[in-house]
């Protein structure tokens, strides 16, 4: 039997998109990728999870208190709101990240439902094994949610064709996927991962 799986849309908000305060060149361009796979998964009734960067107005996260950043994913703000034309499910679950001001946090391990429960913890209470993880930004939080799921055991797959990077240095995204690689997660596209989910939905017993 295949390992349960679940989707995980990282940060796809306004601010890290094309006219937001964060943007990442040519993210918006990954949204109707992350649309196929949310079909995907949906129709599938396999579980989706979006991950949001979600900060309050200061903190050590940011370049006026001490930060890398400057003012993004403010909560309750449009910046912080998921893409307009991100077509999310009612059953997708929200994991907020990055509230704590003393804290510069980026991985959706650090993030918790509306509930308080971990990330981690949610994802063990439904038996969830493979992590198909997608959105911005490569080299920040896709990387850091990567790295910490490889850590804890999850299979991971990457889809390389619904992640862009800010690459503050040039390099940064690249660098990021051997990583994310090297610690033992594979890279896939969207006809690889609906090859993959036919192919096990035929071996299922019904
Ligand atoms: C992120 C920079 C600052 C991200 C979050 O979501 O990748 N990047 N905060
Ligand atoms: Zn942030």
């Amino acid at each position: 039997m295949s390992a349960k799986r679940a989707l995980i849309l990282v940060d796809v908000q306004n601010d890290f998109l094309p006219g937001g305060s964060l943007a990442v060149p040519d993210g918006d361009r990954i949204i109707p990728v992350l649309n196929r796979y949310i079909e995907l998964f949906h129709r599938a009734g396999l579980p989706i999870y979006a991950t949001r960067d979600w900060h309050p107005e200061r903190t050590r996260h940011f370049q006026a208190y001490g930060g890398l950043w400057p003012p993004h994913c403010v909560q309750g703000t449009r910046g912080a709101e998921f893409h307009p034309d991100l077509k999310l499910t009612p059953e997708t679950i929200i994991i907020s990240k990055g509230m704590d001001p003393n804290e510069d946090s980026y991985s959706g391990f650090q993030g918790r439902t509306a509930d308080g429960v971990a990330f981690a913890e949610e994802l063990k209470r439904r038996g969830i094994e493979h992590l198909y993880i997608g959105g911005v930004a490569t080299d920040y939080c896709v990387r850091h949610t990567v790295l910490d799921a490889r850590r804890l055991g999850f299979h991971v797959t990457v889809l390389e064709d619904a992640i862009r990077g800010v690459d503050l240095t040039p390099g940064d995204s690249e660098r990021a996927l051997r990583e994310m690689v090297e610690a033992g997660a594979s890279l896939a596209r969207f006809e690889d991962v609906a090859r993959e989910m036919s192919a096990s939905a035929e071996a299922a017993p019904q």
